[in-house]
């Protein structure tokens, strides 16, 4: 073996009728998940948020720089300083605050099915939040300098395998992306070579929950895939 390289790990070994039905399994499972919008304030032990970011923390990364940072946010208080400053930004971009919205018609209309507005009552009743960073610089020691590369698409992968670790712990999530958001860098107190990317909402939904048909669409694999 090369110097400094150690065996692949084991796989499970399966026949390939067992194969397809773990893929089955997990792709039914996943085919479940729907971003929630109304969260009830039922607590999630840290432990099961723990063990999400962990697998995210999986994810393959350019150079295996693993440019991304979880900070996990279960605090009233700073839940309540997100919130306000998030539906500030939303007012803007929904142009709620008397001004055009910077959203401009065309994104205001895409969105009109989802029925989203500027207030987000979420960020302060659900028990997680999970605002998640993209370290451009900083490299496998976190050193603040290092470039890292492929930073889009590390940590798209690695938010995907949180929300597929939350969702198979029964939780229910939402990608939320208030714009701009700069705003989290300073309330989670992180460096300038940090990017928010997103807020992953993680709890249960509330009982009058509900998501909508637009949402519950999905393009079949014959539109998604092509077989060359
Ligand atoms: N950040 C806004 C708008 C928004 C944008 C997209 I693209 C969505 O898929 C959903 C919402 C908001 O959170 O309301």
């Amino acid at each position: 073996m090369t110097d400094g390289h150690r065996p692949y790990p084991a796989l499970p070994r399966l026949t390939d009728e067992e194969r397809i039905a773990k893929a089955r399994s997990l792709s039914e499972t996943l085919a479940t998940r729907r971003s929630c919008r109304h969260f009830s304030s039922d607590s999630v032990p840290k432990e099961v948020i723990e063990l999400a970011i962990q697998a995210a923390g999986t994810a393959p990364s350019g150079a295996n720089h693993q440019p991304w940072h979880f900070a996990a946010i279960s605090s009233p208080g700073i839940k309540r300083r997100i919130r306000e400053a998030a539906e500030q930004e939303e007012r803007r971009f929904y142009g709620f605050d008397g001004a055009e919205a910077k959203a401009g018609k065309a994104w205001l209309d895409a969105l009109d099915p989802l029925g989203t507005d500027d207030q987000k009552p979420f960020l302060e009743t659900a028990p997680w939040l999970i605002v998640v960073f993209a370290q451009r610089k900083g490299g496998i020691a976190e050193d603040g300098e290092t470039q890292n590369y492929y930073v889009t698409e590390s940590v798209g992968i690695a938010c995907g395998l949180l929300l597929a670790t939350l969702h198979k712990a029964g939780l229910a999530t939402l990608t939320h992306t208030p714009s701009p958001m700069g705003f989290l860098r300073e309330i989670c107190r992180r460096p300038e070579t940090e990017k928010p990317v997103m807020i992953v909402v993680a709890g249960h939904p509330a009982p009058e929950a509900s998501v909508p048909d637009h949402a519950a669409k999905k393009k079949p694999l014959e539109t998604i895939s092509s077989w060359l």
